[in-house]
């Protein structure tokens, strides 16, 4: 986001607002005067704060804060949002410009507009870290909920913590001043103790498979090498649910910004965008209180297990397969990607083919919808969903999207090709990335760069540098003929059709999904 001077605006409301008129509580009251804008309908002012949310990007703010608005507009209650950073400031220093109030942009055929206030403070670690104890330790807070990203859990290839990841080393060193979000958790949760005051329920939301039970794990792994009787007490009492979470979000542009104030008639310099659809699946393994969200549509279950695994193993599969080879083939966003024939029949066929099947879907789930369902999302020409925001992280990404696919369809006896594309796909990605001088956004980036095979090594020479990486592959992928054929042949063909002037559409139709 830069730093943006006011816009000249028209209002499309014409009277009673003028071109800078910022957005806040003030302005609230004007705005519901025009009906196509829903704002708050419970008292903001006298809602306390119930939850911390450890992470308050874009995601949170259009998702799990949504619907949390939902629930105290329907039902009331004190469950506004104390909201974490834990590195930027920036959506403090930009949201308390507004009073924490911003728009919420619903992308369909129509676009819907929505003022969420159910963010009441953004605390930034570091600068305001005795504050965000102080919330994680008051007996009014009765949920921490996290989106992090998968590589802030810390957790090494095993699944325990990294015990030498920085921010947990440093924290073991100073516990009581942590940095990481497990550093917090642990903190938070040891003061409680010491006061008397009841856990609250730690709620991940983040995109990793079992993300609850992986972050009980390294909290535990955490807290048991600095207090036994501490960890002894938070395994008995901390409920951890695993939860799946799903709504297309693309990243906040500056012409978002221009649209959104242009269309309310106040200016919001961080409005949210997102599709339509939304989806929240929650594990039945709560201790305390927590907002209406049932009565919003959020889904409490025993199983959340086979929805996380569609949304994984579909959406965002197909999402990084897109954001991969449709970089390599010069496209910028998954509508872009999608519309073109022979990227759409490739990722329907790796979803019918090789994806469907590798998994038992929740009895709810009508697999073949949801799976078309998805396409049919990626093909909303309303949101530019760029596909450089999903190839972020891929060393993370493809260990919850892809490889788990790969691995169930091997012991099942099932084919691999499509998925091996995918994953080719991805080491080109990089490959190029490193030949070309670009950034890579990834936490391996100074490993990629340190193996000179990427940069220069023939197809098998780089297939097997990058299953040698143990922070990404066990053993089981690294020596496997099948995987290591595969992925040689598709890094061979993509390469083949690059050199020959041929598209990457051409290596996908040469290699398509193999048929179940
Ligand atoms: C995307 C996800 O950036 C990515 O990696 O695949 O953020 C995706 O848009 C969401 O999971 C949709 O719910």
């Amino acid at each position: 986001m830069s730093d943006k001077a006011y816009r000249a605006l028209s209002s499309p409301f014409g009277t009673g607002f003028t071109t800078t008129m910022k957005l806040s509580t003030t302005v609230l009251a004007q705005l519901q005067q025009q009906q196509a804008i829903a704002i708050p309908r419970y008292d903001r002012g006298k809602t306390g704060i119930g939850i911390v949310h450890i992470g308050p990007g874009a995601f949170h703010r259009a998702h799990q804060a949504v619907y949390t608005e939902n629930a105290m507009n329907q039902s009331g209650g004190d469950w506004g949002i104390c909201g974490v950073s834990l590195r930027s400031s920036s959506a403090r220093d930009i949201l308390s410009t507004q009073d924490f109030l911003y728009t919420l942009a619903i992308r369909d055929k129509t676009t819907r507009y929505q003022i969420i206030g159910a963010i009441k403070e953004i605390l930034v670690a570091g600068e305001q870290s005795d504050a965000i104890l102080s919330r994680l330790s008051a007996a009014t807070t009765k949920i921490v909920s996290l989106t992090i990203t998968e590589k802030a859990y810390c957790l090494n290839a095993l699944g325990s913590l990294d015990l030498e990841h920085p921010d947990i080393a440093a924290d073991l060193d100073n516990p009581r001043h942590p940095q990481s979000a497990i550093g917090f958790l642990v903190e938070g949760l040891r003061l409680r103790l010491a006061s008397g005051v009841t856990a609250f329920t730690v709620l991940s939301c983040d995109n990793v498979s079992g993300n609850g039970d992986k972050l009980r794990r390294g909290v535990l792994d955490y807290a048991r090498l600095i207090d036994e009787d501490l960890a002894g007490w938070i395994s008995g009492n901390v409920a951890f649910p695993n939860s799946m979470v799903d709504s297309i979000t693309p990243k906040t542009e500056d012409d978002t910004i221009t649209s959104v104030s242009s269309a309310i008639g106040a200016q919001d310099d961080w409005p949210i965008q997102r599709e339509a659809f939304t989806q929240w699946v929650i594990e039945e393994n709560w201790s305390g209180e927590r907002p209406d969200w049932q009565g919003v549509g959020v889904i409490f279950t025993n199983d959340v297990e086979g929805f996380e695994k569609a949304k994984l193993r579909l959406l965002n599969c197909l999402h990084s397969t897109l954001a991969y080879a449709g970089s390599l083939a010069g496209f910028e966003t998954v509508y872009e990607a999608t519309s073109d024939t022979r990227f759409r029949q490739f990722i329907s066929g790796l979803a019918q083919n090789e994806i469907i099947g590798s998994f038992v879907p929740p009895r709810e789930l009508d697999i073949g919808k949801y799976s078309q369902e998805i396409i049919t999302r990626f093909l909303n020409p309303e949101i530019q969903h760029r596909l450089a925001q999903i190839a972020w992280d891929g060393s993370q990404k493809i260990q919850m999207r892809i490889l788990p696919v790969i691995r169930d369809n091997l012991a099942a006896d099932r084919p691999i090709r499509g998925l091996c594309m995918a994953l080719a796909s991805w080491f080109e990605f990089i490959c190029r990335a490193l030949t070309s001088g670009h950034e890579i956004n990834d936490p391996l980036a100074n490993t990629f760069s340190q193996m000179p095979a990427l940069r220069d090594g023939d197809p098998a020479v780089v297939v097997e540098s990058f299953l040698s990486i143990d922070a990404i592959f066990a053993s089981d992928l690294r020596h496997n003929t099948l995987v290591l054929q595969q992925l040689t042949q598709s890094l061979r063909t993509l390469r083949e059709c690059a050199k020959g002037g041929q598209s990457v559409a051409d290596a996908l139709t040469m290699l398509p999904p193999a048929s179940a």
